[in-house]
C-alpha cells in the first residue's frame, strides 16, 4: 500500500486543552528515537479551526460544532481524495471528533460498500448532543457516523440551532448512515454512560473488552473481529490511545484505567493492519501537555510505525 498521512492538529472537540499539539509530539517523539519515518510519506495537513478555542461557546451540548462541521468537510474531502487516488490514508489527528469525518470520507470514496469500523478506545463516543453529559464532540464521531440522535434517552432541551449542525454533521457528504451499529467493534471499552449503554445494548454491538483480549491474544481476537465484520467490504480502524491503560497514558485528556498494555496494542493493531480489508488507520488524543516524558506519544509513534510497516508489506 502507498501511505499518504493526513494531520488534523486540531482540539475543539475535546474537553482538555492540548490535543493539537499531539501530531507534533509524535513527530518529536520519532526524532528522539532518531528515525526518519515522516519523511518518507507525503503528508497533508488540514486547516485547524482551533481559534475558536478563545471565543465563548454558543452551543453548551455541542461545542464548538460549527468549527467541527468546518473540521468535518476539510477532512472528509482529503480522505476522500486520498482513497479516489490510491493513497492510503493514514489519519495522525488532536482530538477524536475528527473521527466521524474520516469515516464519511471513507463511505463517500465507497458509497456502494459496506463499511466496517474497529473502534479500539475506552470510550463508546456514542454521544449526541441530546444526551452527552460534557458538550465535548469527540464523546460523539460515532453517533454521527450511525446517524443517531438517541431521543430515547434525551437528558436536554436543544436550540434550534444546535440541532441545525448536527443535522449537517449526521448528513455530511450526503449519506446517513455511513455505518451500521452492527458494523461497529469496540476494543477496550469501558467508561461509558447509561445511554451509550443502551445504544450498545439496543444495537447488540460487538465489544471486545481488555481482559478478553488478554486472554485470547491478539492472534484469536483479531480473527474474531473479521469474522464478526466478514461481510463488510471495508474497514476503518481508529485508535484512540486512552485504549491504553491509565498507567501509560498520562498524556491523554481522559485516561482510564483496566486499559491494554503497549505490547497488546501493538500486537493486535498490527494483525488488524495486516487484513486486505483494512481501508484506512487512524491515531488519536495523544495530549503532550499533561505528560512529562513524552511517553504516550513515544508509545503511539511505535504502534503508528510497526503499523506503517505491515500495511507497506501489504
Ligand atoms: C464522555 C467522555 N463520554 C463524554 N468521552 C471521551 O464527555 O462524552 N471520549 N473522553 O474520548
Ligand atoms: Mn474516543
Ligand atoms: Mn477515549
Ligand atoms: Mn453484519
Amino acid at each position: 500500500k502507498n501511505i499518504k498521512i493526513i494531520e488534523v492538529n486540531s482540539e475543539i472537540g475535546a474537553g482538555t486543552r492540548g490535543a493539537s499539539l499531539g501530531v507534533e509530539a509524535i513527530k518529536i517523539a520519532a526524532l528522539d528515537f532518531m528515525s526518519n519515518f515522516f519523511v518518507h510519506f507525503p503528508t497533508e495537513t488540514i486547516e485547524t479551526e482551533n481559534k475558536l478555542l478563545f471565543e465563548p461557546i454558543e452551543s453548551p451540548y455541542a461545542k464548538r460544532v460549527k468549527g467541527v462541521y468546518r473540521m468535518y468537510e476539510r477532512i472528509t474531502k482529503s480522505v476522500y481524495d486520498t482513497v479516489k487516488a490510491n493513497w492510503f490514508p493514514v489519519v495522525l489527528s488532536g482530538d477524536h471528533s475528527n473521527a466521524g469525518a474520516t469515516i464519511a470520507g471513507l463511505k463517500m470514496a465507497h458509497p456502494e460498500a459496506k463499511l466496517g469500523v474497529i473502534w479500539i478506545d475506552a470510550h463508546a463516543d456514542l454521544h449526541t448532543p441530546f444526551t452527552t453529559p460534557s458538550g465535548n464532540l469527540h464523546g460523539m464521531p460515532l453517533a454521527t457516523a450511525i446517524g443517531e440522535d438517541n431521543q430515547a434517552c434525551k437528558n436536554h432541551e436543544l436550540d434550534e440551532n444546535t440541532i441545525l449542525w448536527w443535522e449537517k454533521l449526521k448528513n455530511i457528504g450526503g449519506i446517513c448512515p455511513k455505518v451500521l451499529p452492527e458494523d461497529v467493534v469496540f476494543i477496550s471499552l469501558r467508561d461509558f454512560e447509561k445511554e451509550e449503554e443502551y445504544l450498545i445494548h439496543q444495537y447488540g454491538m460487538k465489544v471486545f473488552t481488555t481482559s478478553e483480549v488478554r486472554r485470547k491474544g491478539p492472534e484469536n481476537v483479531s480473527r474474531a473481529v473479521f469474522r464478526y465484520l466478514s461481510d463488510c467490504d471495508y474497514i476503518y480502524v481508529s485508535f484512540d490511545v486512552d485504549s491504553l491503560d491509565a498507567s501509560i497514558s498520562k498524556g491523554t485528556g481522559t485516561p482510564v484505567s483496566n486499559g491494554l498494555r503497549e505490547r497488546e496494542a501493538e500486537d493486535l493493531i498490527s494483525k488488524f493492519m495486516q487484513h486486505r480489508k483494512i481501508c484506512c488507520f487512524e491515531i488519536t488524543e495523544v495530549n503532550p501537555t499533561l505528560d512529562r516524558e513524552n511517553l504516550m506519544a513515544e508509545i503511539a509513534f511505535n504502534i503508528l510505525q510497526r503499523s506503517v510497516n505491515v500495511l507497506m508489506m501489504n
